[in-house]
């Protein structure tokens, strides 16, 4: 049996994820692949309730190390309940955000250790690496402003700009330093360009893969 390969999508806020996700698995689709779909925080019902805890504005002071840790709490619980069963028969597996974003997020963002990081990713996310990465990037400003355009704000929506700032660049040097898996779509630009980008980036994978129409 071929063991399915996975794929993540990283960005920071309003970075166009949950737009481009669809495109992707419509783009899968087409090659006869029907992936699992999945996001973090989240993914399984435990996954979810995690979520509700970490982005619930009344916990404004949950500490950096509780953070980190529910991040991989749910993480765990995603990987053995789903992405690894999936991936095990076949399945291709399409994420909104994987462990990437813990080191954005809580490595860069709130300063965690990496080593610390990496070692949660051994041991509570099973050394479960994705096959291709798409980083959305684009500047903090316009990000937020369009997270902002809709609406509520969470609990790390609510976080500064130096915040941001300081995840946009732990993202962009983890796909400097992983140049294989990751592929840096201009996300600033309109959002046919964008698509055009990552079609072309996915294709490019699947063609290497060797998966056919
Ligand atoms: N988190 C997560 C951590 O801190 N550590 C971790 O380990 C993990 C896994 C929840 C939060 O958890 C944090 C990161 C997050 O703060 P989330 O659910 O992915 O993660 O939440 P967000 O990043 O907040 O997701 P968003 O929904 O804000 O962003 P998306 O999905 O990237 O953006 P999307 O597609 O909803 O687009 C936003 C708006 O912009 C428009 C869309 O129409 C939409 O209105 N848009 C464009 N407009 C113009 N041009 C384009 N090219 C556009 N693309 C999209």
């Amino acid at each position: 049996m071929t063991v399915g390969k996975f794929i993540t999508l990283e960005g920071g806020e309003g970075a166009g994820k949950s737009t481009v996700l669809a495109a992707v698995r419509d783009l899968l689709a087409a090659r006869g692949l029907d992936a699992l779909v999945t996001r973090e925080p989240g993914g399984t019902p435990a996954g979810e309730e995690i979520r509700e805890v970490l982005l619930d504005t009344t916990h404004h002071g949950l500490c950096a190390e509780a953070e980190l840790l529910l991040m991989f709490a749910a993480r765990a619980q995603l990987v053995r309940e789903r992405v690894r069963p999936a991936l095990a028969t076949g399945r291709w597996v399409l994420s909104d955000r994987f462990t990437d974003a813990s080191f954005a997020y809580q490595g860069g963002g709130r300063g965690q250790p990496v080593e610390r990081i990496a070692e949660l990713e051994r041991w509570a996310a099973d050394g479960l690496k994705p096959d291709l990465t798409l980083l959305l990037d684009l500047p903090v400003v316009e990000g937020l402003k369009r997270a902002n355009g809709r609406g509520s704000t969470d609990r790390i929506e609510m976080e500064n700009a130096d915040f941001f700032e300081r995840v946009r660049a732990a993202y962009r040097a983890r796909a400097a330093s992983e140049p294989a898996r990751f592929r840096v779509i201009d996300a600033s630009r309109p959002l046919a360009a964008v698509l055009a980008n990552v079609r072309r980036a996915v294709s490019g994978f699947l063609d290497a893969a060797r998966v056919r129409a």
